[in-house]
C-alpha cells in the first residue's frame, strides 16, 4: 500500500518547446515501448496516431524520475487513454501484450526491412508486402524496379543500418570542412541533427553550411559535391535546388514546412579508424572491409536565414513539431527552416541567433542538449 502523500506527482507544460528534455531518460521502457507503437502508426501511413504516441512518449522523457504508479500521472498532459493503457499494462506486468504483438508481427518486421532501406517510405514499402515481398532476398528475386537511392540503399544495406558513432560524425565534419574551405574560404560548417543535441550516435550525419557575407553561398553546394566527389568520398549523391523565394507582401507567408534550401542526400564513403591517415584531402581506401557507407546530409543556407535553418535542423524531430504547433496555435505566427512570420502584424521576424527565434515565440530559450524530446 503506497501512501498518497509519498507518490511524487509530476507537473509538465504541454508543448515539448516548453520542456527540457536531455538525453538522461528516466523511463527508457516505456518511452521505447510507446515510439515502438508510434513507429507503426508512421509505418501505417497513420501519421495522428503516430504524433500522439510520439508526443506521449515525450512527455515521460522530460520527467525528472521513473515513474512507478499510474497515480503519478494524473494531470499529465498529452497522455491519452491509448498511451495510458500501454503505460498501466507494463507497470502492472512488465509488458504490453500490444507492444510485444505489433514488434512480433509479420506486417511490422517487414516494413522495419525495406523501409531500412534508403530511398524506400512506408508506401513503397506496402506496395512491396501487397506483391508478397517480405525481405531483402524476396525483393531481390522479384525483380521491381529500384531507383538510384534505393539501389544504393540495397547495395549498403548494413552499412547503413548501423549507427554511426560521433567518432566517425567526427571524422566526417573534418573531411566536409577541408571541402568546403577548399572551395569557399570562409565560409562555415556546423553539425546539426542528433550529434548537436550531444548524442553519441545517430542514423546520419547532418551539417549546415553557411558564409557570412550574403550571397556568396550561391553555387556552393555543386562545388563541394564536385570536389568531395572527385577525392573520392561519394558513394551516391542527390542534390535538391532551392526554391524559397521570400514574398515580401500579401499572402507569401511560407505555406509548408517543406524544406527548400539547397540540398545534398549522399552515402559517404568514410575509411575505418585504422585507415584513417592524418591527412584527409583523398580518400585512398580500396579494400571492401577498410571503409563503410554513412548517410550524410548537407544544406546550404544563406546567413540571413541560417538561425531558422539551425534551429529547423537540430531536431528532435517531434521538439520540431512542437515549435510549429506552438507558433501556429499560440502566437499566430508560421515557423519555418526559413523564416519566422507574424500573421497579426503581417510581416516576417528577423533573428541572427536561435535565441531570438525563442524570444519571438515568447518562449524560454532551449539549449541543443535539452531538445532530446
Ligand atoms: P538521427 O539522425 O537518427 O540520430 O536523428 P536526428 O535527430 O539527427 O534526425 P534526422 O537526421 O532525421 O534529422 C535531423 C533534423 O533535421 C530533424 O530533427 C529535423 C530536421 N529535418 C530532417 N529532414 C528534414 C526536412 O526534410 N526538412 C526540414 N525542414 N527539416 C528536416
Ligand atoms: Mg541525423
Amino acid at each position: 500500500q503506497i501512501n498518497e502523500a509519498e507518490v511524487v506527482l509530476f507537473s509538465v507544460p504541454s508543448y515539448a518547446c516548453q520542456r527540457r528534455t536531455t538525453l538522461d531518460n528516466h523511463n527508457v521502457t516505456l518511452t521505447d515501448a510507446l515510439s515502438l507503437l508510434a513507429e507503426n502508426a508512421e509505418l501505417s501511413d497513420e501519421d495522428g496516431r503516430g504524433v500522439a504516441f510520439r508526443r506521449a512518449a515525450a512527455v515521460l522523457k522530460a520527467l525528472p524520475a521513473p515513474v512507478t504508479a499510474m497515480s503519478q500521472l494524473t494531470g499529465l498532459p498529452c497522455l491519452g487513454d491509448h498511451s495510458l493503457r500501454v503505460i498501466k499494462d507494463i507497470l502492472e506486468n512488465e509488458a504490453s501484450d500490444e507492444v510485444e504483438s505489433t514488434k512480433q508481427s509479420d506486417r511490422f518486421k517487414a516494413l522495419k526491412v525495406l523501409t531500412g532501406i534508403f530511398g524506400v517510405g512506408s508506401k513503397t514499402a506496402d506496395r512491396w508486402i501487397r506483391d508478397g515481398i517480405h525481405n531483402l532476398h524476396q525483393l531481390q528475386e522479384s525483380g521491381a524496379t529500384l531507383n538510384r537511392a534505393q539501389q544504393a540503399g540495397l547495395e549498403h544495406y548494413n552499412d547503413l543500418n548501423q549507427q554511426v558513432t560521433k567518432a566517425e560524425a567526427d571524422a566526417i565534419t573534418e573531411i566536409v570542412q577541408e571541402a568546403v574551405v577548399s572551395v569557399l574560404p570562409g565560409a562555415q560548417v556546423v553539425l546539426t541533427g542528433g550529434f548537436r543535441r550531444g548524442k553519441q550516435t545517430g542514423h546520419d550525419v547532418d551539417f549546415l553550411i553557411t558564409h557570412p557575407e550574403e550571397g556568396r553561398e550561391v553555387g556552393l553546394m555543386p562545388k563541394v559535391v564536385f570536389w568531395l566527389e572527385s577525392q573520392g568520398f561519394l558513394l551516391y549523391q542527390k542534390t535538391t535546388r532551392n526554391s524559397y523565394l521570400e514574398v515580401k507582401d500579401g499572402p507569401g507567408r511560407p505555406s509548408s514546412n517543406m524544406d527548400r534550401f539547397e540540398r545534398c542526400l549522399s552515402i559517404f564513403k568514410l575509411a575505418k579508424k585504422e585507415e584513417r591517415g592524418i591527412k584527409v584531402t583523398v580518400n585512398t581506401v580500396k579494400t571492401r572491409d577498410s571503409w563503410r557507407a554513412v548517410r550524410v546530409d548537407l544544406v546550404v543556407s544563406p546567413i540571413s536565414q541560417f538561425a531558422f535553418a539551425l534551429l529547423g535542423w537540430t531536431g528532435s524531430k517531434l521538439f520540431e513539431r512542437e515549435l510549429r504547433r506552438w507558433a501556429g496555435h499560440e502566437k499566430a505566427m508560421s515557423l519555418s527552416s526559413h523564416a519566422l512570420y507574424d500573421n497579426k502584424q503581417s510581416r516576417y521576424l528577423r533573428a541572427a541567433s536561435e535565441e531570438e527565434i525563442f524570444a519571438h515565440l515568447g518562449l524560454e530559450y532551449i539549449p541543443p542538449s535539452e531538445r532530446n524530446a
